[in-house]
């Protein structure tokens, strides 16, 4: 069997402890061993903390090594890692915590006297800063190291994933040790990596992504992390002269294409660039090509499978194409109504099976059961079809969610918070083209009779409410939303008619 990710890490550790896990500009690095010594102290606090195999910690902190190195801690202690989006206010941060019912929630040092007062008897609040600051920091430096992990098995839950759902009210999915360290097997497999490569860490850590998929191919290797808190263009730039892996969202590379700075020369040391987590347009598949003769490398994952499908290391990476099953992994196209496998070459629900497909959503067994056939499939809402070479070409989605900059928002969520606003009759959400983040959230409101609303208020109404990054980026008012006979709204009529809001000729 596979060892599991705090396994990995222990193997590299012993093997590798004098190299850098982490690099940070204009600070000091930091090697695995030391990483290791952290981890180890990290998992005594949290167990001092009543953490037992199966609690779930809960963590909302800045992007930093000690972020990292508190997962790694989690994972030994045989606890559930809940990362959550830094930008989810209180209301959202509420539900997570109702809802997941976390033996410990971690919080930024600024937010602990906001959150301090919930801590009880089954519920333990603890403070992780940036600057590797806070009270669970200070806990650790006075722990004595946890020797070693608790054993957990490939089916054994380690990990819960929210994701929002149609229906508006978030879902976490629950993702084992087995999933994890299954598919980044595979991902080092697909994509060469190893403790030669040099990767840099620009994504957020609290997703797929920037976690499960750039972070644990490092731990799992050995490889060194050149870790930037954010994306910044420039940086990216400089650090690629001493870098051979980046892994980003499509908004990366469109981004990366207006610096006059990107050419052959700046990336003359790179060995790959990695795209996913939404459509990376042909556009700026092409023109990267053109620009620096490398051809980006797509991929498919989801929070609830992990990565599914990539397009291969060695052979054609086809634009518009997400490229082959991982090993291991199957999937299927199949008809959208009956649930039948079609053949090759016709569109159709992509659905997928393998190691990498998670448990279910947590405490929501009905929810789970609606998402699999009988068979083992779980029906992904994305519409595929295989092309003639059998590729795997993502060609839109069976559910109404919106991906901006590699973010999914789900326009239900976005509708019931602002129908909840005085004066709002209904609300409709869509995604409609953007520049930048491939997909912007617009909203159409309909206010009640007699009443007169503002695009701005609203927006400022919705800011306490939802994360930024869902807020619509244009909110449209009209006296009735367009709806078909049987009475329901007509999204695609709206993306249609509101196609333009972002182009350059809409300012
Ligand atoms: C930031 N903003 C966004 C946004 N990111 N709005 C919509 N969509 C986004 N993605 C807001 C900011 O709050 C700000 O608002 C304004 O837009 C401009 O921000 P910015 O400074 O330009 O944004 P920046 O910080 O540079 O972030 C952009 C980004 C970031 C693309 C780098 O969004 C990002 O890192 N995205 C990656 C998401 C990710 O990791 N997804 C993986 C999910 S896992 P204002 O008004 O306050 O100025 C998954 C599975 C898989 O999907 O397959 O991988
Ligand atoms: P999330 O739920 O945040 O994990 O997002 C998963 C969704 O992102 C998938 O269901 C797809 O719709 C989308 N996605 C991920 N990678 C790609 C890709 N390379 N091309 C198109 N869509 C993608």
């Amino acid at each position: 069997m596979t060892c599991t990710i705090p396994e990995m890490f222990d193997a590299i550790c012993r093997e590798e402890g004098a190299k850098v896990m982490f690099e940070r500009p204009g600070q000091p690095p930091i090697t695995y061993a030391a990483a290791h010594g952290l981890v180890l102290r990290l998992a005594t606090a949290l167990v001092e903390l009543g953490v037992r195999p199966g609690d779930r910690v809960a963590v909302q902190v800045e992007k930093s090594p000690e972020a990292v190195l508190l997962y790694l801690a989690c994972l030994r202690t045989g606890g559930l890692f809940l990362p959550l989006n830094t930008a989810y206010p209180g209301p959202e941060i509420d539900y997570f915590l109702g809802d997941a019912e976390p033996r410990l929630f971690v919080c930024a040092p600024e937010a602990l006297p906001q959150y301090a007062g919930r801590a009880s008897e089954t519920l333990a609040v603890e403070s992780l800063g940036a600057a590797a600051d806070g009270t669970l920091m200070q806990r650790a430096a006075e722990a004595v190291p946890q020797p070693a992990p608790v054993t957990r098995g490939a089916a054994d839950p380690a990990a819960i994933l929210y994701t929002s759902g149609t229906t508006g009210r978030s879902k976490g999915a629950v993702l084992t040790h087995g999933n994890l360290a299954s598919n980044t097997v595979a991902l080092n497999q697909a994509w060469r990596f190893t403790s030669a490569d040099r990767l840099i860490h620009a994504l957020p850590i609290f997703h797929t992504h920037g976690l499960f998929v750039a972070c644990n191919m490092a731990i799992s290797t050995g490889a060194t992390m050149i870790f930037l808190t954010r994306f910044d263009v420039d940086q990216i730039i400089d650090e690629m002269a001493d870098a051979t892996v980046l892994m980003g969202v499509p908004t990366f590379y469109s981004r990366l294409l207006e610096s006059p700075r990107l050419d052959p020369l700046a990336v003359a040391e790179m060995r790959v660039f990695v795209s996913g987590s939404a459509p990376l347009p042909e556009d700026v598949h092409r023109q990267f090509a053109a620009r620096t003769g490398h051809v980006i490398l797509e991929r498919y994952g989801m929070t609830e499978t992990c990565m599914i499908a990539s397009n291969p290391y060695d052979g054609e990476r086809r634009t518009g194409a997400v490229g082959f099953a991982l090993p291991e992994v199957d999937i299927r196209i199949t008809d959208r109504e009956t649930g039948a496998a079609l053949p090759p070459g016709e569109t159709g629900a992509i659905e997928v099976r393998g190691p990498n497909v998670f448990q279910g959503y947590w405490r929501m067994p009905e929810k789970t059961a609606a998402e699999f056939r009988d068979d083992g499939y779980f029906v992904t809402g994305d519409l595929g079809r295989f092309d003639d070479e059998g590729y795997l070409q993502i060609i839109g989605r069976d559910k109404d969610l919106v991906i901006s900059g590699g973010y999914n928002v789900y326009p239900k969520e976005v509708e019931t918070a602002l129908d909840a606003l005085p004066g709002v009759a209904e609300s409709a959400v869509f995604g409609v083209p953007h520049p930048d983040f491939g997909e912007a959230v617009a909203a159409l409101v309909v206010p009640e009779a007699g009443v007169s609303l503002d695009s701005d208020a609203l927006l400022k109404a919705l800011s306490g409410e939802i994360a930024r990054y869902k807020q619509p980026k244009s909110v449209l008012l009209a006296d009735e939303l367009p709806r078909n006979v049987m009475g329901k709204v007509q999204k695609a009529e709206l993306r249609r008619r509101f196609a333009n809001l972002h182009s350059p000729a809409a300012g």
